[in-house]
């Protein structure tokens, strides 16, 4: 029970959620900012249906990052009340600086904080309790406890927490499972008969698409010559595998269409081609792993797998129609649903349209230093999908991934700056290297540190436009103190040892 495991974590849920009550019984308008991605939609879902529940009003707002533009509109409005979720806790300062006149500020979010000094703030988050915010508990799974002390019957929301957390790639268990807090969550939707977690194959659209299409959508794990690659999957199933992509009736078959016996001969066989290909056998065996299947959804729908809902979400924030993911995630089924899915469709065409001009001007446009690697994306790969480009040319090995790789695009909203993405392997990262450390001292020297940051294997920040150049050089030299630290140090110790 997560009250019992986490008892001091959920008092505190239940102050914050006490402090949004009264607020409502004053009658008041509660402000709601939330985060754009799938764990800062699925947050947005959570904190309003519980607020509409209550018969409270509200006015939500979903932001990319919060910019002292959005906190100076936010100084101005009339309400007097505001929760952020999945968002906040790292803005402090900003808050902090524009937010003093307002009543109440109650911060739901699972980002490190920094320290603020401001009298109406309630700020609930789990690294105050020893809990770690990057794998043990989404924003969505912390908004959720504070739904739940609200009001129990919002245990039917736990579906939501699980969808921000495998949107922000929380998976970190063994057999991509997830743990802490979340896995509490897990247990509790369960029980109830909300969700199923299994042990199955992991390929996307295990739901909702012919097999050879969900194998052409997988990307994690990137697959070589199948990923993308519709006609191949075809006739890999039907060549290699030898199972039938159609049933009786002549209806494409999808993967949990596929019995037992059929699933273990597809992953063994995905499994060899893998290792043939030259990936590591952990990377080919993590086609298998813990999958989340939302019982109360309608089979066939892209809602019933849990990390395909966080897909779905995430493409509705990128491409500018974060309350269409909202609206879902508030129960609507039929306009919201449908919408959605076609803004999937576009999302995965620009990808794909970016992939392929970065792969086929690779040459031209890919660069390189002692450490790192890095291309340009300009006008034409959208700031907002650089990193997932980034991420994906890494994982196809279309970049050799012996160096740190960067993408840079032109900012959409600043046109003085430029955003960039790092990423890098766990290879890498086990020997020194920490991107979001690294990016914000690199960012540091061009006065942007601020803008910079995240996880030791992804981050990303800005930089002033045609800093780009200056801005690898400084990376470059971070990343080889990271790699070879007191190289001195270690040849002295070596030669007393010997
Ligand atoms: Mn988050």
């Amino acid at each position: 029970m997560l009250e019992e495991k986490y008892p001091q974590f959920w008092r505190n849920a239940e102050e914050t959620a006490k402090n949004i009550k009264e607020k409502i019984e004053e009658g008041q308008t509660i402000r709601i900012i939330s985060h754009f991605d799938a764990d800062g939609i699925s947050s947005a879902g959570i904190i309003c249906t519980a607020l509409y529940r209550l018969q409270a009003s509200f006015h939500l707002t979903v932001v990319k990052q919060l910019t002292p533009e959005i906190l100076k509109d936010l100084e101005e409005e009339k309400y007097t009340s505001i929760i952020f979720t999945d968002i906040g806790s790292g803005q402090l300062n900003l808050i902090e600086k524009h937010l003093k006149q307002k009543e109440k500020i109650i911060i739901i979010d699972h980002h490190p904080p920094i320290k603020a000094d401001l009298d109406s703030l309630i700020h609930f988050n789990p690294h105050f309790h020893g809990i770690d915010g990057a794998k043990e508990i989404s924003g969505s799974t912390t908004t959720y406890l504070v739904a739940r002390a609200l009001d129990k019957r919002n245990v039917d929301l736990s579906y939501l927490a699980i969808v921000g957390a495998l949107g922000d790639r929380q998976d970190k268990g063994s057999q991509y499972s997830l743990i802490g807090v979340n896995k509490e969550v897990v247990d509790e939707a369960a029980e109830r008969g909300i969700l199923e977690a299994k042990k199955d194959i992991r390929l996307f659209g295990r739901e909702t698409r012919p097999i050879h299409i969900a194998l052409e959508y997988t990307t994690d794990p990137f697959i070589p010559e199948l990923s993308g690659c519709r006609e191949r999957c075809k006739s890999f199933i039907e060549n290699e595998v030898k199972i039938p992509l159609k049933d009786e009736n002549g209806k494409w078959r999808t993967i949990s269409d596929l019995s037992t016996e059929e699933k273990q001969l597809l992953a063994s066989k995905l499994i060899d081609y893998m290792i043939i290909k030259g990936l590591s056998a952990e990377e080919a065996q993590s086609i298998i792993g813990m999958v989340y299947i939302f019982l109360n959804e309608e089979k066939g729908s892209p809602l019933r797998d849990g990390r395909e809902f966080a897909t779905l979400l995430n493409a509705c924030g990128r491409m500018g129609h974060p309350e269409i993911g909202v609206a879902i995630c508030m129960g609507d089924r039929k306009d919201a649903l449908e919408e959605a899915t076609q803004i999937l469709s576009k999302y995965r065409e620009k990808l794909a349209n970016s992939i392929s001009w970065i792969t086929q001007n690779l040459e031209q446009k890919l660069k390189e230093k002692n450490y790192v690697r890095y291309f340009h994306g300009e006008d034409i790969i959208e700031d907002n999908i650089i990193g997932t480009v980034t991420s994906l040319l890494l994982s196809s090995k279309k970049i050799s991934n012996d160096k740190v790789v960067v993408g840079f695009a032109y900012s959409s909203e600043y046109p003085s700056m430029v955003k960039l993405s790092a990423r890098t392997t766990q290879t890498l990262v086990n020997r020194g290297v920490d991107l979001g450390k690294a990016l914000k001292l690199a960012a540091k020297k061009l006065g942007t540190e601020q803008l910079a940051g995240g996880h030791n294997i992804a981050a990303g920040g800005q930089i002033p436009r045609n800093m780009e150049e200056e801005f690898i050089n400084h990376l470059d030299n971070i990343l080889k103190e990271m790699l070879e630290p007191e190289q001195h140090e270690h040849t002295k110790q070596g030669s007393a040892n010997s």
